[in-house]
């Protein structure tokens, strides 16, 4: 008799779960972020009951310092789409495209996430996964030996490939299996202090971009940070350095502001590590490599295209005003220019959702459960002004290229910033990941409407269909 298969979002718990204890016995500075966001999260929660009531009710209080993304740089069009198997097993799904290239990093991204607001409250955990683009890398000698060791490695384990094909044919796994799944793919989230290739080399990839080094020195793409949710990051921002951890220059994303949009993000910066490059005579030398870092979240709003581009748009404006500088010195003038400048995005909810800026869930007051409209006559507007619909943020789950950049430059070193032809390339990534990302615009709109539409069935039901 076969056991029964346990729910994705089951596999995808125990993985994150797997997974933060992996990275905090590897990297101790996150243990010690991760007490400091616990602490941070613990002292809001108790100065604010109002908010704690509000994710009382939304969210498991008790899981809210839980980890929310990882992120992993691949090297190769195989890797990625077998990735793309594995995560389907823990029902970790593509979506978003995001082009790096613009910001000097020469890579292209999804974000493998779960998607559906019942997935997302089970476990949010979700990994941006990025593919190194040799393309873009000018040197062709270098590229094709970078092609050639890629191309000879392994990330993942027998038994994970196995197990990931045993779930696809047969529509899940068990529990025992589960359990081999999680610990067979962690080993390819680990980190190696050996690497695949001597100290000459590494340093010619280096020389080429530090990004192309940290992808083709290493036996996997080792998990290179991972990031719990905190409910002030200003203030886990300031008190780092106070627990002996280094943040990066300036937060991520949008100014602090009454209704948050979008994500503001920070990290602290990477640490330089110990490894051993192998001689071609069989000896061991060795250097270093910075790679791996921690950093901490915080979510606002989804936007519509509008409320993004006018999100963009105040970016670039006050990044014309004052660039943030790596070494942090000109935090200050960057937060207060971009306080100024987002002082054009309107910060109530009323005024979001009337200029169609953001994406709202609707739900029926408690007095629209009651009421029974003849038909739908009633516009959603009258229906919010009468108080029989009420509307609240959806919640913005994914990334932002801009933001993303910052995190891989403060952590790739600030030094040595490089330019690319902007190269978006979604048909080429696509092709490569053996799948179509989704729209997360697309997402955020049919959740909108979605929830709109059931208001109004519910409404204009008939008496007799109770
Ligand atoms: C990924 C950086 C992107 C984020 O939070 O925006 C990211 C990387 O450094 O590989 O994780
Ligand atoms: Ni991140």
């Amino acid at each position: 008799m076969t056991s029964p298969h346990i729910p994705a979002d089951e596999i995808r718990a125990a993985f994150s779960a797997a997974m933060s204890e992996l990275y905090r016995a590897e990297v101790p500075a996150y243990g010690t972020l991760i007490e400091l966001v616990r602490q941070v999260n613990d002292e809001t929660l108790a100065g604010d009951p109002a908010l704690r009531e509000r994710l009382e009710d939304t969210d498991t209080l008790d899981r809210i310092s839980e980890e929310r993304h990882g992120a992993i740089r691949l090297g190769t069009p195989a890797e990625l789409s077998m990735m793309r198997r594995v995560f389907a097993v823990m029902g970790m799904y593509p979506v978003g495209y995001y082009d790096l290239s613009t910001a000097g990093v020469p890579v292209h991204s999804t974000a493998f996430r779960p998607v559906g607001e019942k997935a997302l409250s089970k476990n949010p955990f979700r990994v941006f996964t990025s593919l190194l683009r040799l393309d873009l890398i000018a040197d062709e000698t270098l590229r094709r030996e970078a092609e050639e060791i890629l191309g000879k490695r392994r990330i993942f384990t027998n038994e994970a490939i196995a197990l990931t094909q045993k779930a696809e044919q047969e529509g899940g796994l068990d529990k025992a299996d589960a359990g081999r799944f999680v610990a067979e793919v962690l080993e390819t989230f680990r980190w190696h202090d050996k690497a695949n290739v001597s100290l000459e080399m590494y340093r010619r990839l280096h020389d080429a971009h530090r990004l192309v080094a940290d992808v083709v020195s290493f036996k996997g793409p080792h998990i290179n940070h991972l990031t719990p949710r905190t409910l002030d990051i200003d203030a886990v921002q300031a008190r780092m350095p106070e627990h002996g951890i280094a943040p990066k220059a300036v937060v991520e994303g949008p100014p602090s502001r009454k209704c948050p949009i979008l994500l503001r993000q920070t990290s602290f910066k990477a640490l330089q590590e110990a490894v051993s490059f192998a001689d071609a005579d069989g000896s061991w030398k060795t250097g270093s490599h910075t790679a791996r870092f921690g950093e901490i979240e915080q979510r606002g709003i989804g936007l519509t295209p509008k409320g993004r581009a006018l999100y963009d748009d105040l970016l670039n404006r006050s990044r014309a005003v004052v660039r943030p500088a790596a070494d942090g010195s000109n935090a200050h003038e960057y937060e207060a220019a971009l306080a100024e400048v987002f002082q054009a995005f309107p910060d109530n909810w009323d005024d979001i959702r009337a200029n169609g800026l953001g994406y709202f869930i609707y739900s029926l007051t408690e007095k629209g459960r009651t009421r029974r409209l003849p038909d739908a006559a009633l516009s959603l507007e009258t229906l919010i002004a009468e108080g029989l619909i009420r509307f609240d943020p959806i919640v913005y789950e994914d990334f932002l290229p801009v933001s993303a950049a910052g995190i891989f430059q403060s952590n790739l070193g600030d030094d040595a910033q490089q330019e690319f032809k902007a190269s978006p390339n979604q048909l080429r990534f696509e092709a490569d990941l053996g799948a179509a990302v989704l729209n997360e615009f697309d997402h955020y709109a049919a959740i909108e409407q979605g929830s709109i539409e059931a208001c109004l069935r519910v409404l204009t039901a008939q008496e007799a269909a109770e």
